[in-house]
């Protein structure tokens, strides 16, 4: 079935018409499958999307250009923390709901972007640190997620976790230091708060085969392994003059783990940049799971790389040789009967590894419950204190509040999800010094309520 705006806009081309040949004649060329970027990667079984401003949805030759040529959005910061959630526990819909409607309205699909990302966080939260900022992490994860939940195509969850400069491992950050399962527990949040939207890792450097490509690819290829839900990697292409000659084989060996592949962020800066267009988008082309291209803006005027001219319409709005040279190479493409790429089913998560036992030990330990609660759900930070004597091990046990279910748990493991639960120290926070404590934490959907721990020792 066609999409609805292109049902719409045959519809209005019919109309037009009967009133007016050449105004019809216009609108029903632009209206046509192949003739626009958006219509031409629908029948190939792709979208085509552009990051969009909210504070620019009032240009009427912004608009115009949108709502003509893409079918797809990402707003390009109304969904990042600092925008989102400006001051604790706070959340400003604002600037998001503003684009998610104009998607609905047009028919486009939304990529969320992003939840968790070590840039563009609010000054709360780039003060918090440890556990803290991991409660506060889940709960903005859930929140915003949960708001939009059943409007995303895909959510960016995590974004430019990996570090640049060879060693292929994670960027230092507060996100980071953490725990290095922050990514992981990040993507389970996600996928207990919008079990349809697509879960994409996001990163930029990682255009050809390189080192923090290679990092990211073992990331995906261990979450895949243990069940960790991830669904996409977005490639953001930032790119000049060209595309690394391995741009295709390096979005092949992703897509061969079992992940959808898109291009998220795409401009080209630079003489040869019509060149470049062409060869990303063939790219995207020949791998059947790379589901879609987004530029990241629409004329040279809204990117954020000033004065390079890196998008595909010149300042005033007309096509430049860039937009040819997509439009053809999307064209030259093989049809494919339109497929809406419905949202991956949620894929199982991992089981909870089994709980040691632990013995009560002199000295033993003491652990108190912190809750942070919203509608519907909850935050447990649990503090475990080691008493006269060092401890090398602990359990807390406790009830959860009545219907709550865990949903996600953080440098513990849990026993169960629901009723009467233990959590055992994991491999790195088992040992607490006398007098000295240790965090860990889970999240929950239900009602939070006071809950009453027992810890044991081993010392
Ligand atoms: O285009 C965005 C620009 O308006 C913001 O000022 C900037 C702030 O960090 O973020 C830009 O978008 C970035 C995206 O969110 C993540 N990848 C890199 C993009 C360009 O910096």
């Amino acid at each position: 079935m066609p999409p609805a705006r292109v049902l719409r806009a045959t519809a209005t081309a019919a109309l037009l018409m009967a009133v007016t040949t050449a105004a019809a004649t216009v609108l029903a060329t632009s209206a046509s499958a192949g003739t626009t970027l958006g219509a031409s990667a629908a029948e190939r079984g792709r979208y085509y999307g552009a990051a969009v401003a909210a504070g620019k949805l009032g240009d009427s030759t912004y608009v115009s250009i949108l709502n003509r040529e893409f079918n797809a959005i990402t707003p390009e910061n109304e969904m990042k923390w600092d925008a989102t959630e400006p001051s604790q526990g706070s959340f400003n819909w604002s600037g998001g709901d503003r684009i998610v409607n104009h998607a609905q309205a047009n028919g486009m699909r939304v990529r969320g972007h992003t939840l968790a990302w070590h840039s563009q966080q609010p000054g709360w939260a780039q003060n918090l640190s440890g556990s803290a900022l991991r409660s506060a992490m889940v709960n903005h994860i859930t929140q915003v997620a949960t708001h939009y939940r059943g409007k995303i195509y895909a959510w960016d969850v995590v974004n430019e976790a990996f570090a640049d400069g060879g060693g292929g491992g994670r960027r230092d950050s507060n996100l980071q230091r953490t725990g290095n399962d922050w990514i992981e527990v990040a993507f389970r949040t996600a996928r207990a708060a919008d079990p349809n939207a697509k879960l994409c890792y996001n990163d930029y450097n990682t255009d050809g085969i390189n080192s923090k490509s290679t990092g990211i690819y073992n990331m995906v290829q261990d979450f895949k392994a243990r069940g960790v839900p991830i669904d996409c990697v977005g490639f953001q292409s930032h790119l000049t003059n060209s595309a690394p000659s391995d741009y295709q084989a390096n979005l092949q060996r992703f897509a061969n783990l079992g992940v959808d592949v898109q291009i998220t962020e795409l401009d080209i800066a630079g003489s040869t940049q019509a060149g470049a267009y062409d060869a990303v988008t063939r790219a995207c082309l020949a791998v059947s799971r790379c589901t879609g291209i987004t530029v990241w803006g629409i004329r040279d005027s809204d990117s954020w790389r000033t004065g390079q001219n890196p998008l595909l319409f010149d300042s005033s709005g007309n096509k430049k040789a860039a937009y040819t040279s997509v439009l053809n190479a999307l064209n030259s493409g093989p049809i494919i009967s339109p497929s809406p790429s419905r949202p991956a089913s949620p894929s199982p998560s991992s089981p909870a590894s089994p709980s040691p036992s632990v013995s009560p030990a002199p000295g033993g330990c003491t652990a108190t419950v912190s809750l942070q609660t919203w509608t519907g759900g909850f935050n447990a930070t649990v503090r475990v204190t080691a008493g006269s004597t060092a401890i090398r091990s602990w359990s807390v046990r406790l009830t959860l509040p009545s219907g709550a279910v865990i949903v996600n748990t953080w440098n513990a493991a849990p026993s169960g999800t629901s009723g009467t639960v233990s959590f055992s120290n994991v491999s790195y926070n088992g040992q607490v010094s006398a007098g000295q404590y240790t965090e860990f934490g889970f999240q929950a959907d239900g009602n939070g309520a006071a809950m009453s721990p027992t810890c044991t020792a081993t010392s």
